[in-house]
Parts: C-alpha cells; structure tokens; sequence
C-alpha cells in the first residue's frame, strides 16, 4: 500500500506545484522526506519572506504553489504577508507541520492546537484531515480551493500521518482534474451588452485580475472601442491599462467621496476584476452619484456579494470583455499618442528626487521589466515617470502590508526568467522581508533591488498631516545602510550618488542579484 508521504508527492507533481518555498521545523521533516526529483525546495529564513517570495511567484505565473511552514510559530510569522495574498487572490497552499496526532491533545511542545481555527477568518480553507487517510484528498482539496477560489489555503497535517498508510483509495486523486467556466448565459450577456451600448457616457474601473496577458490588451480594445475613460480601482496592485495611454485616468482615489466625485456625469461604471470598492481614507459621503448606474464583473463571489452599492455579475472578466467586443459596434477611437512623460524635478545635493530615480529606471531598463514597488511617499512621483504597457509590469503590496516588495520581487524573478525585474523599495519597507536577500543570493536570482533612503517612514509622516498627528514618535529610522546589510546577506551593492551614476550603473546588466542604494528627498504619496 503506498504511504501517505509518496500520494502526496505524487499529486504534487501532477499538479505542477513542485517548488516548495518554505522554512522547515521537526514536525515538517517527514513530509520533505525522499522528495521525488523534479521538486525543488527554496529556502526562506522568515516566514514572512517565505510568503511573500511564493505571493510573487505565484502572481507572475498564474498557478498555485506550495508554501510549507512550521507549525503555529511559523503559521503566526506568515499571517502578515498572507494578509497580501488574499487581497491579490493569490493561490498559496500552505501545508505546516503539526505535532503527532497523540500529542496534540495534551499540548506538547509544537503542538498547533486548534490549527485551523488559527488560520480560518484570513484564508479561504483550512483544515486539519480528521485521520491519516484522508490527507492525500484533503491535500488534493487544499490545491483545488486555492485554484478555484483564488485564495491561500491552509493545511495541517500531523508528521505521523506521512508514514502511514494511505490506502488503495488515495490513489484516486491522482487522475482528479478540477476545472471551471465561467461565461456569462446568453440573456446574461445580451443584458449587459445592451446596457453597455445604451450608456451615454459609460467608464471602466479596472481591478488587478485585469492584468494578465490576454485581458490586459483586450481591456485595451474595449476601452478604446467605447472611447470611454478608465480608472485602475482604489488600493492599486497590479496594472490593468497602460498608464500613459491617452484614455487612462489613473488609479482613483480610495475614499468613498472622491470616487463618486470622478464618476461624476457617468451614467454606467462598468467594473471589470476589481472589488466595489477597497477603499481606505475614511471620507464619507454618497457611494455613486445621482443617476450612475455601476455594474461589476468578477469571478470573485465573496466581492460580489459584499459590495454595498451597485449589480455584479459573476462571472471571469476575459469572457465578458470578449463578448462585448464581438457585439458592440463602433469603430476604435483614432488613436491619440501617450501622454508624454514631465521633465523629473531635481533633488537636492546628494539626495536624488525620487522622479528622478524613476526616470531613470524608465529611460535605462528594457521595456519588458516588472517591477515590485514598496515605497509609500514615491506614489505620485512613480506615476508621473512611468511608462508601463505591458501586462505583468507591477505589483504592490495588495493589502498594504509591508515585507511583500523585497520577497515579492525575488519571487517574480524566480517566475519570470525571462524578464528583468526591478524591485523598487523603500528604507523603512526592506526591512520586514530583508531575509529574502540571503534567498536571492543563494539561487543567484537576476534582480536588480533599488533602495530608496530618505530616512524616515515618508507615508506616515503625510498620514500624520491628514488625521491630524503631526508629533508622532516614532517616524525616523536613521542609520540604516542597506550596502553593508545586503552584503551581509551575500548579494552585491552599490551605493550610489547621482543620477548619472545611477543611469550608469542600471546600464549594466547582471545576472545574479544586486542592491543600488540611493539616498532620496521625502515626497508625499499623493
Ligand atoms: N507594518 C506593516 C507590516 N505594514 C504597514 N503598512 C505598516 C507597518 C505601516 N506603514 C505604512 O503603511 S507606510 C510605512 C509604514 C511603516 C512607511 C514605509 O516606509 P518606507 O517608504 O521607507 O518603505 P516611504 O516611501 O518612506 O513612505
Ligand atoms: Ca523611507
């Protein structure tokens, strides 16, 4: 009879999900036992940066992927990053080690007691398999609910079970396919065309399940086909439109009155891929303006649902954007050119602007480059120098947790090979995911990490503006040097003191990883 360890493995391998990113404890050895050729195991030295890394890896290559961590202390470690990963949907199954099943009861030492209520109100699933037998089905579960729900799901699987016998049964999981549709049914459709087509003035707000290769040029026909503004939905991840292209508007503001203000003399929003709406600054006031009718497609049910205002229709966005270009007339809007991008301000002494970091990125890196920001205050400033018209070419922090920018970059380098990626962070921001330095270095990832120093937590010193805190301790992190830190960790760095130097040294290309510190003036992020 074949053990519970190798079904395991052996759907794992079906399924595709053979790079493991995880930080190993005694109760995860057994399942990383006689791990059949073709896995490969990346090392994280945090959790946090473990989660991240797998969140970047999984947004860059669209498929689910295995994250292994060590019982509760390793689950707790990874909650902030996984708060992330549910915002961008991202499909994580995480499997952590559990003590033996006689020893959970009593509470012995890496006993997770009670596991999955730990995990259950962040992630999509989470269970612990009620006896050994089940856990290649609950396994085979986990992926299938990450895929089709597009969150991470948790699984805790007690290090006895791996040697156990699994049953003739289990192998039934090995031939199971999952799959899904999600069209809309032609009255479905023809309601929504004809909608469309009967708007006087309709908008686009797109979210980041635009973005990928397909939808993000289709999003591109539609918007010009309607010649209709468009508008990135609030607390931006991914994105979904070109942002110079002459129809984009940018990202709208995430405060319940702005938005209604933008929509101002819209009669229909349409939403494709976006929740109704992530909005953040408390500004209240009406949701929608007087006689703006605002529609949302997303095959996320659970933002359909929850949405206060507004129809949805669940269903996947590319099928919907598809049907609209086949039924809706009307020539493409000629096309106007990009809008030109501003001359970048300049710094002050040593200390770039950071516009002009960014323009310099703009200028000196091939135009296929992705790029993973976490720099709160360098907002605006990214907007205004950037030039991004492919999909796949950003990613933020989805849910505003900072330790996903450095990981996340390794991350979408390991899933991109193929692309230079450029991870944009700032001084405060490197620091909770800095381990995934050591990770870089390790597998010689080809990542370029542009450190911004302006010494200070930038955001929070503009937050303090508006909710009125302007004397908060606590905002200044002097005497970091991130040169000697990533050095430490094994990947090269320079730092750098003008925009030539800077330009210069971006010109160079590389093909393990390396860290550019430039030291910054403060922006605030709007
Ligand atoms: N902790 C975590 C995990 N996530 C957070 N978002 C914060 C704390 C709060 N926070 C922000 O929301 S922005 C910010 C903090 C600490 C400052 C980030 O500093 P930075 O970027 O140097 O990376 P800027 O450009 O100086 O703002
Ligand atoms: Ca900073």
């Amino acid at each position: 009879m074949p053990s519970v360890r190798r079904v395991a493995h052996a759907f794992l391998a079906r399924q595709g999900l053979t790079t493991v990113f995880g930080n190993p404890g005694s109760n995860e050895l057994p399942f990383l036992a006689g791990l059949p050729d073709g896995f490969r195991y990346v090392l994280g030295l945090h959790e946090g940066a473990v989660v991240g890394m797998a969140d970047g890896y999984a947004q860059a290559t669209g498929r689910p992927v295995l994250v292994n961590l060590h019982a509760a202390s390793g689950s707790g470690n990874a909650m902030g990053a996984l708060t992330n990963a549910v915002a961008s949907r991202t499909p994580l199954v995480v499997v952590a080690g559990q003590q033996v099943r006689s020893a959970v009861g009593p509470e012995a030492n890496l006993a997770n007691v009670d596991a999955a209520a730990l995990m259950k109100p962040l992630v999509g699933w989470a269970a612990e398999p009620a006896c050994a037998e089940d856990v290649p089905r609950a396994l085979a579960q986990a992926v299938f609910e990450a895929r089709l729900q597009r969150r991470p799901t948790y699984l805790s699987v007690p290090y006895d079970d791996w040697a156990a016998d699994a049953g003739d049964n289990s192998l039934a999981v090995l031939e199971r396919e999952v799959a899904r549709a999600a069209v809309p049914d032609a009255e479905q459709g023809r309601r929504l065309a004809e909608r469309v087509a009967a708007a006087r003035r309709p908008a686009l707000v797109l979210g980041g399940d635009v973005d990928t290769p397909g939808l993000f040029h289709d999003a591109v026909r539609l918007a010009e086909r309607l010649g209709c503004p468009v508008w990135a939905a609030p607390s931006l991840f991914r994105l979904p439109f070109p942002n110079r292209h002459p129809l984009f508007r940018g990202v709208l503001p995430a405060g319940i009155a702005p938005v209604a203000a933008a929509f101002e003399g819209h009669d229909l929003v349409l939403v494709l891929g976006a929740p109704v709406f992530r909005y953040h600054e408390h500004l209240p006031g009406r949701y929608l303006p007087e006689g703006t009718r605002l529609v949302q497609v997303t095959e996320d049910a659970s933002a359909a649902a929850r949405a206060p205002m507004g129809e949805a229709l669940v269903a996947d966005p590319a099928a919907v954007v598809e049907h609209l270009l086949k039924v809706l007339d009307g020539a493409a809007t000629s096309g106007a050119p990009y809008r030109p991008v501003p001359e970048p301000p300049a710094g002050d002494g040593a200390r770039l602007h950071p516009e002009e970091v960014f323009a310099a990125l703009r200028d000196e890196q091939p135009e296929d480059t992705a790029y993973v920001v976490e720099s709160t205050s360098t907002n605006s400033a990214w907007w205004r120098q950037m030039d991004l018209r492919r999909p796949g070419s950003y990613y933020f922090p989805a849910a505003g947790g900072l330790g996903f920018g450095l990981p996340g970059a390794v991350g979408v380098a390991m899933g991109h090979p193929d692309r230079p990626v450029v991870g944009v962070v700032g001084d405060g921001s490197a620091n909770y995911g800095i381990t995934a330095l050591w990770t870089a270095a390790q597998h010689r990832v080809p990542l370029t990490v542009v450190l911004l120093r302006n010494g200070t937590y930038g955001a929070l010193r503009w937050f303090g503006g508006l909710l009125g805190v302007p004397d908060a301790p606590g905002l200044d992190i002097p005497g970091l040097d991130f040169t000697r830190i990533a050095e430490g960790y094994g990947v090269p760095s320079r730092h750098v003191t003008g925009a030539g130097e800077l330009r210069a040294v971006l010109a160079e290309r590389t093909d393990g990883p390396r860290l550019i510190q430039v030291d910054t003036t403060l922006t605030t992020p709007a």
